[in-house]
């Protein structure tokens, strides 16, 4: 399915409201560290963060070693942000990890 990529303005308007997430180099993800208290609550975290993936169809690329866990938002269909991503770094955000 068609997704369109944000505007410049929209993009900036994302961050603003995204203040824990930085936007990649090249202008066309979103990412956050995140680090937990060991490698059981990094993953208990990945795996919530996938059921909502999963709700949304729609799915982070991430890195995870222990307690560290990067996480990298674009859509692919867009070829860069879309409010997909924007969504799903909010929802992250509402674990109030
Ligand atoms: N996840 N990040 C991301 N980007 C996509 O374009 C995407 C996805 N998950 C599933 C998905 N697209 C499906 O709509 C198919 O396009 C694979």
């Amino acid at each position: 399915m068609a997704i369109a990529r944000l505007t410049e303005t929209e993009r900036a308007e994302a961050l603003a409201a995204l203040p824990l997430w930085s936007l990649r180099a090249d202008g066309l993800a979103l990412t956050r560290t995140f680090r937990f208290a060991d490698f059981a609550e990094a993953f208990g975290f990945m795996t919530r963060v996938a059921i909502l993936a999963e709700k949304a169809d729609h799915h982070p690329e991430w890195f995870n070693v222990y307690n560290r866990v990067e996480i990298t938002l674009t859509t692919h269909d867009a070829g860069g942000l879309s409010t997909r991503d924007v969504a799903l770094a909010g929802a992250i955000d509402g674990f109030g990890s």
